[in-house]
């Protein structure tokens, strides 16, 4: 349907390269464009594989270009609502995003994740749970997760599975993407700048089913308003897990144990505090939701259990670094809004100097200092939210406030301020967006600090 189309897409990022490389199998006519004047064509090109030809174009698009664009190609990070995209849809241009381009390409199954938190640890798992299940080489782990499924669809084949983190801003474009398995982790307020309403967010991730049938399943937490209620009008047969209740069918919690319950059937599966490494009631809903995933998809569940025995807390999600000078050292950069955060601090058990703020997604930040329950000595604040935040923190009686200008400047900060016996939690809320490229980095560069600080 793209074949000798002239094709633009905006974006060089790691999903603008991706879509060009996908694109050169076709019969197409390339160009990236990016608005960043900072970068140059030639920067572009150098990301490229050698031998794809694509016209490359930074700052302004000659509006030539605009007018001989007959498909578009959006990164996730590209609104949608720009003019020029505006524009485009007026003059009848064919839009898709690089999760639909990709999936054009596919071959097997899909199993797709989204939800405000969660996504990474739940893809990551149920991406071990398939590859123990129908090898490395048949598994593909892709999208919101760092690696653009553009790069990976076209090695997919029949008997394949691509596991896929999607994000509200991916789902914001797919017209036919349809997987076999879907989940809805959880939706909380977030990416609001973006999405502009609740209602838009809401609806954007509620997407990833909107071309499920029936006989495919959509997996939903029950305890969250937002996804228990779209079990109602969900286009696919809508599975439920519950961290909180007894379900008549579906994933559920007695005690510690993980039950399984359908027709009437029961059958215990693990224990979460025992049987499993990762901490924390939010992990237990994930891991529900992976173990309903791998079923969904036919798993065997002796497969399912012993890789959830085994496997390890994603990077950058309440993850130890190190003790140093008997203070404990917590990178969770990946707590990239308040609802996230609020898992990280009630994970601490200790005194906790907070790092928070950064990019400003429009958030509140209420819920998430009422959770500090007492234990916040110190918030050491960064980034653009850093008044806003600070005022919050005020208004529900913290004043153990501190500002840094620089992220080194924080770090050092809180090594001064923390006692033996404490913890430093680099848990945001924000999204690191003006200080930093991405959370990846952000944690990177915590964990480096941390690690060259003297003591054992
Ligand atoms: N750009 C424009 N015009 C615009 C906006 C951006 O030209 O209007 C250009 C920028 O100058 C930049 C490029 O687009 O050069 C960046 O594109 P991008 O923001 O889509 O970033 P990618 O590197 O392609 O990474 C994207 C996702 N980024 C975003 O959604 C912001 C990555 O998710 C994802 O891992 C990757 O695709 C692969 O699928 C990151 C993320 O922060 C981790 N996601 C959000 C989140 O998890 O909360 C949704």
């Amino acid at each position: 349907m793209l074949e000798g189309k002239k094709c633009l897409i905006i974006g060089s990022g790691i999903s603008g390269i991706g879509a060009a490389r996908l694109l050169s199998d076709y019969d197409t006519e390339i160009t990236i464009y990016d608005s960043n004047e900072k970068l140059t064509p030639e920067s572009i090109t150098e990301k490229l594989p050698a031998g794809i030809k694509v016209n490359c174009i930074t700052g302004e698009l000659p509006e030539n270009v605009e007018m001989e664009t007959e498909a578009l190609i959006l990164s996730p990070g590209v609104p949608t609502d720009l003019p020029l995209v505006n524009r485009m849809r007026e003059r009848g241009v064919q839009i898709l995003g690089e999760i639909e381009l990709a999936y054009l390409a596919e071959k097997g199954r899909v199993a797709a994740i989204t939800g405000t938190n969660g996504k990474t640890t739940t893809t990551t798992l149920l991406g071990e749970i398939v590859k123990a299940w129908i090898g490395e080489d048949k598994t593909f782990v892709v999208g919101n997760i760092g690696n653009p499924y553009t790069l990976e669809a076209s090695k997919t084949k029949e008997d394949s599975v691509t596991v896929a983190e999607i994000s509200s801003f991916q789902l914001e474009t797919i017209h036919t993407f349809q997987p076999a398995v879907s989940a809805i982790l959880n939706i909380t307020p977030d990416h609001l700048n973006r999405h502009h309403t609740m209602e838009a967010y809401v609806a954007a991730k509620e997407a990833v089913a909107q071309n499920q049938t029936k006989d495919e399943i959509c997996v939903l937490n029950y305890e969250n308003d937002y996804t228990r209620d779209f079990g109602e009008r969900c286009p696919a047969r809508p599975v439920f897990f519950s961290s909180r209740r007894e379900l008549e069918e579906g994933y559920f919690l007695r005690g510690n144990r993980i039950i399984k319950r359908f027709g009437g059937k029961e059958q215990d599966l693990m224990d979460i505090k025992s049987d499993m490494e990762l901490v924390g009631l939010h992990n237990a809903e994930n891991v529900m939701a992976a173990i309903a995933m791998a079923d969904g998809l036919g798993v065997p569940m002796e497969i399912t259990l012993q890789t959830i025995r085994g496997f390890k807390a994603v990077e950058h999600r309440i993850e130890y670094v190190a003790t140093k000078n008997g203070v404990v050292y917590y990178n969770d950069s990946k707590g990239t809004n308040p609802d996230a955060a609020i898992q990280g601090i009630k994970a601490m058990d200790r005194p906790t100097i907070l790092i928070g703020g950064g990019y400003d997604k429009q958030n509140t930040y209420d819920e998430w200092i009422e959770s500090f329950d007492g234990k916040v000595k110190w918030l050491v604040l960064i980034g653009q939210t850093r008044e806003k935040i600070a005022e919050c923190a005020k208004a529900h009686g913290i004043t153990q406030i501190k500002f840094a200008d620089t992220f080194e400047e924080c770090l050092k900060l809180c090594t001064a301020l923390a006692d033996p016996g404490d913890a430093v939690l680099l848990s945001p809320a924000c999204a690191s967006w003006g200080m930093f490229p991405n959370y990846e980095t952000r944690g990177r560069l915590f964990k480096e600090y941390v690690n060259s600080l003297p003591g054992r």
